[in-house]
Order: structure tokens, then C-alpha cells, then sequence
């Protein structure tokens, strides 16, 4: 049976979050992106409301929501602002591989605490020289007696600097490829670590990226998720997971686009009638909303195999590449439906082309993506 209706609960969720991005998100997002600064009080407030870590299980006294939640909401954050959403979206994928790769003993160490306060986690996967080959990564991570002693950089990281928990991926014998790899949890107050913020971003300029440096940082050796060897595979499982809040949220900026260019297309007047009238016009309404709603059945379908069980690799890369490159084009869309009024700060479209290329590069490019598309594929 196939049922495209949400629960009660899913809509209460939605409106929860339509909420949030329409009084605590919108208000602050342009000022934000031209401050390049991370607004810390939308993060205390989608804590007291409940829309921050979600997905830490229930075991560790979280929410536990599905990814069907998760894409619910994340359409409607991103409405709002894709850089603010990063935020939020950055901090579950910082605990996806807790719950992915650690015992329930774990997930109760690291992510219950995330529960107590504001906080957020985050994803140490990429280094200056090594992003879309993730297993050739150069950071170190030696044990000494009871301690992993980490050494290395991480770029690019959302939330790095003010994550309390980082998940640090690394290797133990670098001569043994993704077997040598590990994954582990670093705290925000172990010594030996310094972040550099990335400024002049293109877009998302809200969200914190920082260069993460690891000078001989020690944590103990229960810190590790899984065993020696695990740390490219629990990478990917999150990934494969986390591509499609990231589809969700592309849903979100198209969306915004398609709402903006009706608002003006209705208001802008161009020989003699609103400019919504000619057909011109309306095709790139019609292709906008052609968009939407063919995104989001990707990123809900790629989202149900998640809860159900089932393999979701190829659907989740699908979703992500599909979404990103949707929305993309709609906001480049947006803007000509904007004529030069678009082309500048004074409407939000500018800005959600600025924000949308990255839904293109970060967790995996839209390349990676039909990689493992492919591969899928070719395996069957
Ligand atoms: N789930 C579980 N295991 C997986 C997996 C997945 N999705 N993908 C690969 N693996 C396993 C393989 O089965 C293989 O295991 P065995 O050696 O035991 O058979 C191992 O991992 C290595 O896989 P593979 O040889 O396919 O790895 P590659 O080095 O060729 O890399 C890609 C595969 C390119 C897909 C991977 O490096 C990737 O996704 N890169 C992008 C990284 C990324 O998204 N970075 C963004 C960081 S967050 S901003």
C-alpha cells in the first residue's frame, strides 16, 4: 500500500518547524549572512523547542525521530535559510555515526550530554588534500597505552571549533587504505586542538566552516566507534544516510524560489499587465513546481528505505544529486523572474543561489554521487 499522507504527528512537526523558520530563521537570515556569523540563539532556541540533535535514539533519552522526520523538517529549516539549517543539519551528522558505529553504552556517553544544553556535534572526514577520496585521508590516530593520540587537519568542517563532540576519522597505518581507518569521538575540551575559520564563503555564510588542526590530542581508547578498520565504512553509512537531509533541504530553497518568484511575478507589472501572465513566466513557475514536487517524493522515498531497513545507498546519492541540482536551477530561475531586482541583496533570491551551490559539493559532490549511483548499478 503506498500512503503519501502525514501522520498527526508529522504535521504537528512541520508546523513546528515552519514556525521556526518563519519567526526565528527569515527574520535573521540576511543579516546573518552578511555578518558570516553563526546566530548561537536559533541554536538555543530549536533546543527548547525540540527541533536540535533529533535523531539521538531514545535509548539515550533522545527524540529518536525517523528520516521521514528528518526530511520533513528539513524542507521547511531550509525554507527559511540553507546556511541555518547547515547549522542544524551539521550537528546530526556529527551524531549519525555515534548511533551508526557505538555501542548503546556510546550513545549514551557522548549523545545523552548533547540532550542537557545547547550543543552541537560534528563530522571530521575531509582534509585539505583528500575530500572526494575519503579513504586516502592523512590523519593519524595512534594508541599509547589507554589513549588514541590524534594528529592531523580536517577542512571544511560545519560547527567545527564549537561541536562538544567531533567525530575524527583517521588512520592507523595509512599503508592499509580504508582497513587502516578509524572513527572517533573527540571532545570539545581535549587539549591540542585549534580551528580556523573559513571566511568569504560563497554562500551559507551562517553556518561556521572551520579548518580543525589536532596537535597530539588524547582521548581515551574507548573513544573509538567500532573497532580498527571500521572508520571509512561507518563514514559511508552515515553519509548514505545524511545526503538526504541535504536533498530536503534543496526541497526547502526551491520552494523559497517558487514562493518568491510567484510574490513578484504577481506584483511586477511589464506592458501594461502583471509580468504572471505571460507565458514566458509561467513555464518557470510551472518547471519550479515540477521540481518540488518530484524532489521531494526523492527525498521522502530515499527516506523510507532508511526507516524501513532497506538499502538506500543509490536513492539517498540520487535524491541528493537530483534535489541540489533542482534547486539550483530554480534559483537561477528565480533570479531572471527577478530581472536585476534579482540580481542584487534587496530579494532573497540572490541568496539562495549563493546557498544552493554547496548542496552540490558537501557531503560527497554531485560527481561522488553518480559514482555510487553507478556502481549500484553495475553491482546488480
Ligand atoms: N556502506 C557500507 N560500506 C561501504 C559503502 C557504503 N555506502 N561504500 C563502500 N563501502 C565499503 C566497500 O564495500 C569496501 O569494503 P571491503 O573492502 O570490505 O569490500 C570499502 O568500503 C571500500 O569501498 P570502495 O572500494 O568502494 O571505496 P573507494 O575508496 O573506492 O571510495 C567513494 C568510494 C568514492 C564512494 C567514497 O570515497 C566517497 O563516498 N567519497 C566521498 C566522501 C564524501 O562524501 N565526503 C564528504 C564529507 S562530509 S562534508
Amino acid at each position: 500500500m503506498i500512503d503519501f499522507s502525514l501522520t498527526d504527528e508529522q504535521k504537528q512537526l512541520q508546523q513546528l518547524a515552519r514556525d521556526f523558520a518563519r519567526n526565528e530563521i527569515i527574520p535573521i537570515a540576511t543579516e546573518y549572512d552578511q555578518k558570516e556569523e553563526l546566530p548561537w540563539q536559533v541554536v538555543e532556541k530549536a533546543h527548547e523547542v525540540g527541533l536540535l540533535n533529533t535523531s539521538v535514539p531514545e535509548h539515550a533519552g533522545g527524540l529518536g525521530l525517523s528520516m521521514i522526520d528528518e526530511v520533513i523538517i528539513g524542507e521547511e529549516l531550509a525554507y527559511g535559510c540553507m546556511g541555518i539549517y547547515t547549522i542544524l543539519m551539521a550537528s546530526e551528522l556529527g551524531i549519525t555515526p555515534v548511533v551508526v558505529g557505538g555501542t548503546e553504552e556510546q550513545h549514551k556517553r557522548f549523545l545523552a550530554p548533547l540532550l542537557d544544553k545547547p550543543s552541537l556535534a560534528a563530522f571530521a572526514l575531509s582534509e585539505p588534500n583528500n575530500g572526494s577520496d575519503a579513504a586516502a585521508m592523512n590523519t593519524t590516530a595512534v594508541l599509547d597505552g589507554d589513549e588514541w593520540v590524534i594528529n592531523g587537519t580536517k577542512m571544511w568542517i560545519s560547527n567545527g571549533g564549537v561541536a562538544e563532540i567531533t567525530v575524527v576519522f583517521a588512520t592507523v597505518d595509512k599503508s592499509l587504505g580504508h582497513r587502516g581507518t578509524v572513527a572517533i569521538v573527540v571532545p570539545k575540551d581535549a587539549p591540542g586542538q585549534s580551528y580556523n575559520k573559513i571566511r568569504h564563503k560563497l554562500g551559507q555564510r551562517a553556518s561556521l566552516t572551520s579548518e580543525l588542526v589536532f596537535e597530539d590530542v588524547r582521548v581515551p581508547k574507548e573513544n573509538i566507534l567500532g573497532g580498527i578498520g571500521d572508520g571509512f565504512k561507518i563514514a559511508m553509512k552515515t553519509l548514505d544516510k545524511t545526503r538526504i537531509p541535504v536533498a530536503a533541504g534543496s526541497v526547502g530553497i526551491a520552494r523559497r524560489a517558487l514562493d518568491e518568484s510567484l510574490r513578484y511575478a504577481r506584483e511586477r507589472a511589464a506592458f501594461g499587465r502583471p509580468i504572471s501572465e505571460f507565458q514566458a513566466i509561467q513555464f518557470k513557475l510551472a518547471e519550479m513546481s515540477m521540481g518540488v514536487e518530484t524532489g521531494r517524493l526523492m527525498a521522502l522515498k530515499a527516506a523510507w528505505l532508511v526507516d524501513q531497513g532497506l538499502p538506500h545507498s543509490a536513492e539517498s546519492a540520487i535524491a541528493k544529486a537530483y534535489c541540489s541540482e533542482m534547486a539550483f536551477d530554480a534559483s537561477n530561475e528565480a533570479i531572471q523572474v527577478h530581472g536585476g531586482y534579482g540580481y542584487v541583496g534587496e530579494y532573497p533570491v540572490e541568496k539562495l543561489l549563493r546557498d544552493v551551490k554547496l548542496n552540490q559539493i558537501y557531503e560527497g559532490t554531485n560527481e561522488i554521487q553518480r559514482v555510487v549511483i553507478a556502481r549500484q548499478l553495475l553491482k546488480k
